[in-house]
């Protein structure tokens, strides 16, 4: 047996030795749920643990340092790579805004999407992007193969990699093992590969077919809407038999953008080139003359969905910003208040009448 946690190499034991961690040991987040998380310090071995206020915000990918007899993880080890989205539950207008964290140190994100009911492209950007930023390679995964005629997988084919220029794009069926000999390939030993998608995408289905045993819980998704049940609730690792690790996400419903300048550049990177021939260096590629980007829509070079979902993500981006902005400037008024309370409070302590200080021997 191993006395490292699964995933570790010669970058985590850099980073390790880089500070003196006393008789803390590395381990590996490999579940989150309501039931609190779950570490590996090494192969074959779980613990629950807690996690220090320093290290609340844990995510399954993350490697801790964890005080092994308290039950404690201390700290969060520096991540590769994070998956961050938008935190659900927070209306756009409002000025609280934060980002969750959903997975951190992957190599690989596969974006899922069912070709049953059709890609959804603005979707897909959105994945898209938010991989892009998270400093892991996406591959774009759609399911369910064998649910439609050759004709439409090649069409959904088409029409994704067009909204993933830089991307691989693969056609799976989960049930089949045949459906995987794009895919299994991809996920090659060493690697950490996190699924995301809609529930009832197929992800744990897919971990299944990878794993190539039954180690994820999967469901029927609903018959009157096609919507997922949402049986996988929590963030989970699989250890493949090649060492790769598989992180089973629960499907997340909305996938709002989170601060995400270079990964919208490289999603769009193909039209950002289109932009460049604009005649206007401030140019809104909606109405201005000579815009390179709206030329290169005339020709046939970018769908109109494309660039409607570009401009549409564009501003949600530009927004996020505002808002942001508008809650430091709110968060530091408030800081400056408090502060200034405090001293006031300290003020009016130091004259009031209750200061006998005077009346105490002097300590020196
Ligand atoms: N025909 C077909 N069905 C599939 C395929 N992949 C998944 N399914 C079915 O789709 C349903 C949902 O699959 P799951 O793997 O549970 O989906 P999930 O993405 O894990 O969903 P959540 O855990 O709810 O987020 C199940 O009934 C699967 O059997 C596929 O490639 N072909
Ligand atoms: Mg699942
Ligand atoms: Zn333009």
């Amino acid at each position: 047996m191993s006395t490292w946690p699964a995933g570790w190499n010669e970058h985590w034991a850099s980073i390790w030795r880089s500070a003196d961690r006393g008789l803390l040991v590395p381990a590996l987040v490999t579940r989150i749920d309501k039931g609190g998380i779950t570490v590996s310090p090494s192969h074959g071995v779980e613990m629950l643990v807690i996690a220090a206020k320093s290290a609340r915000r844990v995510v399954v990918g993350d490697m801790v340092a964890l005080d092994a007899d308290a039950g404690r993880i201390e700290e969060i080890l520096d991540r590769r790579t994070v998956f961050e989205r938008r935190s659900p539950g927070v209306a756009r207008d409002q000025v609280q805004i934060s980002s969750r964290a959903l997975a951190a140190n992957m190599d690989t994100v596969l974006i899922l999407q069912p070709m049953d009911r059709g890609v959804n492209l603005p979707r897909l950007a959105r994945e898209l992007v938010l991989s892009w930023e998270s400093g892991a390679q996406p591959i774009v995964v759609l399911t369910k193969a064998d649910l439609v005629s050759p004709q439409d997988m090649e069409a959904h084919r088409q029409a994704a990699q067009e909204f993933a220029p830089e991307a691989q794009v693969l056609c799976v069926n989960a049930l089949d093992s045949h459906g995987l000999e794009e895919l299994s390939p991809l996920v090659g030993s060493d690697n950490i590969v996190v699924l995301m998608g809609a529930s009832g995408a197929g992800k744990s289905s897919l971990v299944n077919a990878l794993a190539g045993r039954p180690v994820q819980l999967t469901a029927e998704v609903r018959e009157s809407d096609r919507r997922g049940r949402h049986t996988t609730t929590a963030g989970q690792i699989v250890e493949l038999r090649n060492g790769a690790l598989l992180i089973d996400t629960p499907g997340i419903r909305g996938v709002g953008l989170w601060a995400a300048d270079d990964g919208f550049e490289k999603a769009f990177g193909d039209l950002v080139e289109f932009a460049q021939d604009c005649r206007f260096a401030d140019c809104t590629h909606t109405i201005e003359p000579g815009c390179g980007l709206l030329e290169a829509a005339d020709q046939g070079l970018v769908s109109q969905d494309r660039l409607s979902v570009f401009h549409a993500l564009a501003s949600e981006l530009d927004q996020l910003e505002e808002g942001i902005e508008v809650m430091e400037r709110v968060e530091r008024r408030e800081r400056n208040q408090r502060a200034r309370s405090r001293v006031m409070r300290r003020d009016s302590a130091a004259e009031g009448p209750e200061d006998d200080d005077d009346d105490q021997p002097n300590p020196s």
